[in-house]
C-alpha cells in the first residue's frame, strides 16, 4: 500500500479510543519517541517535560525538569507492565547520566500503574539495591516545542509531503498514529503497519 494522504487519514481515523498515556524518561527522547512508536498497540507518542518543579519549561529553559515521551496505548493490545519491560530494555537500570536532563525515571501516572511498577519490580530480575533508575508518580506533563516532536521525521519531505497535502498541521502530525509510526519506520525499528513496505525514500528506490 502507497504512503498517499488517504491512507495516512484512514489508519489515523482507525486508531483505537480505549487508551492511556505512560511517561518515561530515557534520555534524549528522540530515541524512546522512535522505539515506543514502532511497538503494535501504541496509537501515539509525544515528547516533552517533566519530573521538575519549573512551571512552563522549555528546551531553552528546562529548569530542574527531564526529557520524557509519553507514550499513548491500547489498553486492549498492551498493558503497562508491556511497556515497562520495553522501557528497560531501552536503558541500563543501574546508571544515571550525569544530567538531569536525561535522567531514567519511570513514571506512574494512576495507581494501577503504580500496582503494575511494584509487581514488575517484584517479578523482574532487577537487583534492587542497585537500580539507579528513578521511580515517580507524575505530576505534570509538559509538550516539548513543535520541532522535537517525531523528530526522525524531520526533513524527510517524502513524509512530511504525504500529511502537508492530507491537511495536518504540526500538532496533528504529533498526534497523529501514522506519524508515530513513520517516525519508528525511518528511525530503522521494525514496524508493521499497511504502508509501511511502500515508505521508502523515493531517492533510495
Ligand atoms: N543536543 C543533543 C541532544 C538533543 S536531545 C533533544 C543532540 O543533538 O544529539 O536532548
Amino acid at each position: 500500500m502507497m504512503l498517499t494522504p488517504t491512507v495516512v487519514t484512514e489508519f489515523d481515523s482507525q486508531a483505537s479510543e480505549n487508551t492511556e498515556t505512560a511517561t518515561f524518561g530515557l534520555g534524549c527522547f528522540w530515541g524512546p519517541d522512535a522505539a515506543f512508536g514502532a511497538v503494535d498497540g501504541v496509537v501515539r507518542t509525544r515528547v516533552g517535560y517533566a519530573g521538575g518543579t519549573k512551571s512552563d519549561p522549555s528546551y531553552e529553559i528546562l529548569g530542574d525538569h527531564t526529557e520524557v515521551v509519553q507514550v499513548e496505548y491500547d489498553l486492549e493490545q498492551l498493558s503497562f507492565t508491556d511497556l515497562l519491560e520495553r522501557a528497560f530494555s531501552e536503558h541500563n537500570p543501574y546508571q544515571q547520566p550525569q544530567k538531569r536532563q536525561y535522567q531514567n525515571i519511570m513514571f506512574t501516572e494512576t495507581g494501577d500503574q503504580h500496582d503494575q511498577l511494584l509487581a514488575f519490580l517484584n517479578e523482574s530480575d532487577l537487583d534492587r539495591d542497585r537500580l539507579a533508575t528513578h521511580l515517580e508518580s507524575l505530576d505534570q506533563f509538559y509538550l516539548a516545542e513543535a520541532y522535537h516532536q517525531k523528530f526522525n521525521l524531520r526533513g524527510k519531505r517524502w513524509i512530511t509531503d504525504v500529511f502537508t497535502e492530507a491537511g495536518y498541521d504540526e500538532e496533528a502530525v504529533r498526534e497523529s498514529p501514522a506519524a508515530a509510526k513513520l517516525n519508528a519506520h525511518v528511525a530503522g525499528h521494525d514496524v508493521s503497519a499497511p504502508f509501511i513496505d511502500q515508505a521508502s525514500d523515493p531517492r533510495s528506490r
